[in-house]
């Protein structure tokens, strides 16, 4: 029988400081009222953006033996989530488990944490980004921001696309099997400053399109925030454009209270104090139907 609370499993890494992965994820989705089931991926010490000399421990293995007592227990979930992968291993162990835990009605959702700003993160390598692509054929919905739509179309890193190469993206990305493909930080050269989350849901052939406001401040951890309020969001009912702004809206929220004290960058958003206006309903909708 169905629970009063959704349940996800979450296959992200465990980084102890900086407000990143798992220690962004869980709050954020406990506070939305969902149930948060961590299968973690990788424990660091720290994330990668900023820190040096970070500990790394990859958990493959152990994930194995994890995923082997899940299944003794029959666990069921409302939705998979998977984000930072430690190995290009990991791609196997995270398509089996999704095959292997597969439901009908369920929301598997795969954020292809790769890179940021043109570049991958520090232990991401060609491999796990070939592997992502394979991957991503598993989900109904994806989140990768511009760089990783770069990555898993092997093209170039720019500073500016037009409207109907994004809607070419969108096509392209979920031609790999996502019905839903939600791409951030996209540079749409209509805008000067800032960016947009676009979005295309194959099922009803309709794009959407939120634009942002320009912060100048890059944190660690928004594009898993954000993940985890569509996921929140979707797993609560919502329609994919009122997803779309209740993400970017938390998203802008969260940068903009952190900015406003100039602390560490490498530190994360000041989630804690932004955390409750999750429980508050939307009271403005600034989303597009995109007509491309
Ligand atoms: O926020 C994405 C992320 C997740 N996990 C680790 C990271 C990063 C980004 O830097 O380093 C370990």
């Amino acid at each position: 029988m169905k629970g009063p609370v959704p349940r996800t499993a979450a296959i992200h890494d465990l980084s102890g400081f900086g407000r990143a992965s798992l220690t962004v994820i869980i709050p954020i989705l406990s506070t939305m009222g969902i149930q948060v089931c961590p299968l973690p991926t990788a424990v660091l010490s720290t994330h990668t953006g900023g820190f040096q000399d970070y500990r790394f421990v990859d958990l493959s293995d152990h994930m194995r033996s994890m995923i082997e007592h899940w299944r003794s227990l029959d666990l069921s979930f409302d939705a998979i989530y998977s984000g930072f992968l430690g190995s290009s291993e990991q791609i196997e162990i995270v398509s089996g488990f999704i095959d292997s835990f597969s439901r009908a009605d369920q929301l598997v959702l795969i954020d292809p944490v790769m890179g940021d700003d043109g570049k991958p993160y520090g232990p991401i390598g060609p491999e796990l980004i070939r592997g992502m692509r394979r991957l991503i054929e598993h989900a109904g919905v994806i989140t990768p921001n511009f760089t990783e739509g770069c990555f898993l179309l092997e093209r170039e890193y720019c500073l500016k696309i037009d409207a109907g190469e994004a809607k070419q993206w969108l096509i392209r990305l979920s031609d790999f099997g996502p019905s839903t493909v939600i791409l951030t930080s996209v540079p749409l050269d209509r805008a000067e400053q800032g960016s947009s989350v676009v979005a295309y849901n194959r099922e009803d052939g309709r794009y959407w399109k939120v634009d942002c406001s320009f912060v100048p401040a890059y944190y660690p951890g928004t594009g898993d925030a954000f993940a985890s309020v569509i996921l929140g969001s979707l797993l609560q009912g919502d329609s994919l454009p009122i997803a779309l702004d209740r993400a970017v809206q938390f998203v802008t929220l969260a940068i903009k209270a952190s900015f406003g004290y100039d602390l560490p960058r490498r530190e994360g958003v000041v989630l804690e104090r932004v955390l409750g206006s999750l429980k508050a309903p939307l009271t403005s909708m600034t989303y597009e139907l995109a007509d491309w």
